[in-house]
């Protein structure tokens, strides 16, 4: 039994690329979305830069959605070091770190998303504290990825709070982005991302929210009437790792990490954008579904109403939450 324990721990910790002398290291990326998705194209580059740049001596495979659970699970295995890097959304990591949920306030980020991806790339606020309270709850924050505005789908058009009066939205499960609908007057129902299509299709749930991407991979808008553009929101990643697995890490390495998040920062923001463009336009032929840009007037309602949220985010997140919600407003240059 003893040896047969041993044998499992010896190979894990091969692969993990930890084994004692070993030149072989085998890094696994797992992601909340399918293949096709953007944070597929992220990871498929960040593969190819990693293994070039070794040498081959250092190779990474990626877990696409689904291949090794939900969001909550896939966020567990890089707390126990099984998983090296994965994406987690603060849409579901909120529930784990409170802080992070400062990427689920409403109507915070600029509409210039280039302003946005400046911030993200190089945010002493972020990358101090937010990526301290990462730290508290075992995981290292790498990066942060725009993946485009997050668009409202469901069976009509939502250009008031009166149109969601009752709506029962989908969200992810992050307790901020409940409020968030609440504050509109929707029935926010958090569920997790493999069983909305069939939650729609089945009316559990009457709308969801997501990038254009995503809406269009996961063939959402085949089981919805309407996409409302608000504006309100960008769909914002975070890149983590295991901290104890970093650490261990020979210095060369590690430095090689930094470079290619560095890299990646750049090269994802455009891809995201081309990918969210070409998308829309195969909805729009693809499906009669109605595509609706709210007003500046009718986004003016909606920002009312979402600013009470905000003092929901620093009772949820504490002193240090306050700090990180001031210090990115600052940065943002929003009010
Ligand atoms: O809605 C969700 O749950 C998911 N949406 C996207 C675009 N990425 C990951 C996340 O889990």
């Amino acid at each position: 039994m003893a040896y047969r324990l041993g044998m499992i721990l010896a190979a894990l910790l091969t692969l993990a690329g930890c084994g004692q002398g070993s030149e072989q290291r085998q890094w696994r990326f797992a992601l909340e979305e399918i293949e096709g998705s953007v944070q597929h194209a992220y990871a498929k580059r960040f593969k190819e830069l990693v293994e070039e740049r070794t040498d081959g001596k250092v190779q990474v495979s990626i877990y696409p959605y689904g291949t090794l659970g939900t969001s909550a699970e896939v966020t567990e295995q890089v707390q126990s070091g099984a998983v090296q890097f994965a994406f987690a959304s603060p849409g579901h990591l909120g529930a784990v770190v409170p802080e992070a949920q400062v990427f689920s306030i409403h109507f915070l980020f600029p509409r210039d998303e280039a302003a946005t991806q400046k911030v993200l790339s190089s945010s002493p606020t972020l990358y101090g504290e937010l990526a301290a309270a990462y730290r508290e709850k075992g995981l290292a924050l790498l990066g942060a990825v725009q993946e485009g505005w997050m668009v409202w789908t469901a069976d009509r058009p939502l250009r008031t709070p009166a149109d969601f009066d009752g709506l029962k939205i989908r969200t992810m499960v992050s307790p901020l982005l409940l409020e968030a609908y609440r504050a509109y007057g929707a029935n926010p129902t958090p569920m997790p991302y493999g069983e909305v299509y069939s939650g729609l299709q089945l009316n559990m749930i009457d709308a969801q929210v997501n990038p254009v991407f995503a809406i269009e991979e996961m063939s959402f808008y085949e089981v919805q009437e309407a996409m409302t553009f608000a504006d309100h929101l960008p769909f914002i990643a975070t890149v983590v790792s295991n901290p104890a697995f970093l650490g261990g890490l020979p210095p060369d390495l590690r430095h090689l990490i930094d470079q290619v998040k560095a890299e990646l920062d750049g090269y994802i923001f455009g891809l995201q954008q081309e990918y969210n463009a070409k998308r829309l336009e195969r909805i729009r032929e693809q499906g009669d579904i109605e595509i609706v840009h709210l007003s500046d007037a009718e986004r003016d309602v909606f920002r009312e109403r979402a600013r009470a949220v905000r003092e929901r985010y620093v009772e949820l997140a504490g002193p240090r939450g306050r700090r990180i919600l001031e210090g990115l407003t600052a940065e943002l240059g929003a009010d």
